[in-house]
């Protein structure tokens, strides 16, 4: 090649391996944004990439599951943390009071409420568990014609009665159901933002499912419930009724006679009513009951893992030895301190998984 055409060539070659380089540098960095956006999207808020295919035995179909991700509209975030789980002077399954530390998770704000439970019955045709027939087998010696869908319904005496006997306030009523609370002749018209009730465990489970949710452990619960307070007896703080103004829907007056609704409310109230505790979240403290994912057991909190507990893997029930039950937490319109102070944050409840009360109800989480 001679002088001039080296000269010739000399501009056109720079430019072409300029070119070349700025090539190989800009697939590097399109290459790096591509891992970097990944990275990002796998280390943020979890979002389930499918919904749960399993199902409730004999309830939802396969392909009635939603196929929609969790919405976390409704929900708020309750960043991870460790707090005191347990309570010093409630009762003995509330101890020992023991330092638990939970991850980050999404909580619904509310207890589901009617028309949420309403158009998940809508969408799948799921039938709770108040709705089928009982089976006799697991009823052995009861009477057939009392074998009928229906389900337990808070009916208090007129008069003042000891409080051992659960059954002097509690009837079963054929035909009450969620969309039917206190039996066939009644309706939930007008109730659409009331908390649904008559859940049995695997009704809610069903429907969280569906959401593409879960129900929360007991511990994501009661640090739920706390709302970033320490100790404190109340999820509103430590005084019970701060500046004369209840704080919950709890029960006032001789249980379970009289009722005085002092907090404004004889059954259950809209959700949301009363203000929300720390976290945002509204009617931790009574309402309705509320069910946990995990198994009772009363010795529980003493051999508990520090992070994540998960409850434990069978049930007991000193009070029920026979029976398997799953916990509940945060009371209900029900609540009293003379009868039950289950609307403390500490305060733990168990309950057969197929048992849905008038006072039983629920909220889901999304968790990692
Ligand atoms: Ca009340
Ligand atoms: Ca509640």
């Amino acid at each position: 090649m001679s002088e001039n055409q080296k000269s010739r060539y000399f501009w056109p070659m720079m430019f072409l391996a300029a070119f070349l380089f700025g090539g190989i540098l800009w697939g590097l960095w399109m290459h790096k944004l591509v891992v970097r956006t990944r990275s990002y999207k796998e280390n943020s808020f979890p979002v389930p990439r499918s919904n749960p295919t399993d199902t409730t035995p004999g309830s939802l179909p396969t392909t009635r599951t939603n196929s929609a991700l969790p919405n976390t509209n409704g929900m708020v975030w309750i960043s991870g943390g460790t707090f005191s789980m347990g309570s010093e002077d409630g009762r003995p399954d509330e101890m020992p009071v023991h330092q638990v530390t939970v991850d980050g998770f999404w909580m619904d704000k509310t207890e589901v409420s009617n028309e949420q439970f309403k158009k998940f019955v809508h969408e799948t045709g799921y039938v709770t568990v108040a709705e089928r027939p009982p089976n006799p087998k697991d009823y052995p010696g009861a009477d057939p014609s009392l074998l009928v869908p229906g389900s337990v319904v808070f009916s208090p005496p007129d008069e003042a009665v000891p409080l051992n006997d659960a059954s002097v306030w509690w009837r079963y009523v054929p035909g009450a159901n969620w969309s039917h609370p206190e039996g066939p002749d009644s309706t939930i018209k007008g109730k659409e933002k009331y908390p649904v009730v008559h859940v049995a465990f695997e009704d809610a489970l069903a429907y969280a499912k569906w959401a593409g949710k879960g129900l929360p452990t007991e511990a994501q619960w009661e640090y739920a419930a706390r709302g970033g307070l320490d100790r404190q007896p109340y999820v509103w703080g430590n005084e019970q009724v701060p500046n004369n103004k209840w704080q919950a829907n709890i029960w006032q007056g001789h249980f379970p006679n009289e009722n005085s609704s002092a907090d404004g409310f004889k059954g259950t109230a809209p959700t949301a009513t009363f203000a929300p505790n720390g976290y945002g979240l509204y009617d931790m403290a009574g309402n309705v009951w509320e069910w946990c994912a995990d198994w009772y057991r009363p010795d529980y909190y003493a051999q508990s893992p520090g992070k994540n507990p998960q409850g434990p893997t069978d049930s007991f029930d000193p009070d029920e030895p026979g029976a398997q039950k799953r916990v509940q937490r945060g009371g209900s319109y029900l609540c009293n301190d003379v009868y039950c102070s289950g609307y403390k944050p500490g305060s733990r409840m168990k309950c057969t998984p197929d048992t849905g009360l008038s006072h039983s109800g629920f909220r889901c989480v999304v968790s990692n």
